[in-house]
């Protein structure tokens, strides 16, 4: 399990906006997405993630 704390998301739209970033990363399994945080499962490229995250407007704040 990976958790990504994401600061910047404020409502059910920025849930919406990540998740639907992050289900087109390969390698994400059972993703779920809250205000601040996400969390998955799968091998997906670190990386690939937080780029994502990004180019959605937020910012990656840690990744454990
Ligand atoms: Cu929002």
């Amino acid at each position: 399990m990976t958790t990504v704390k994401i600061a910047g998301m404020s409502c059910g739209h920025c849930v919406m906006g990540v998740k639907k970033a992050l289900s087109s990363i390969p390698g994400i399994e059972n993703l779920e997405v809250e205000i601040g945080e996400a969390r998955f499962e799968g091998n997906a490229d670190i990386e690939a993630v937080k780029r994502a995250i990004e180019e959605e407007g937020y910012e990656v704040v840690e990744v454990a």
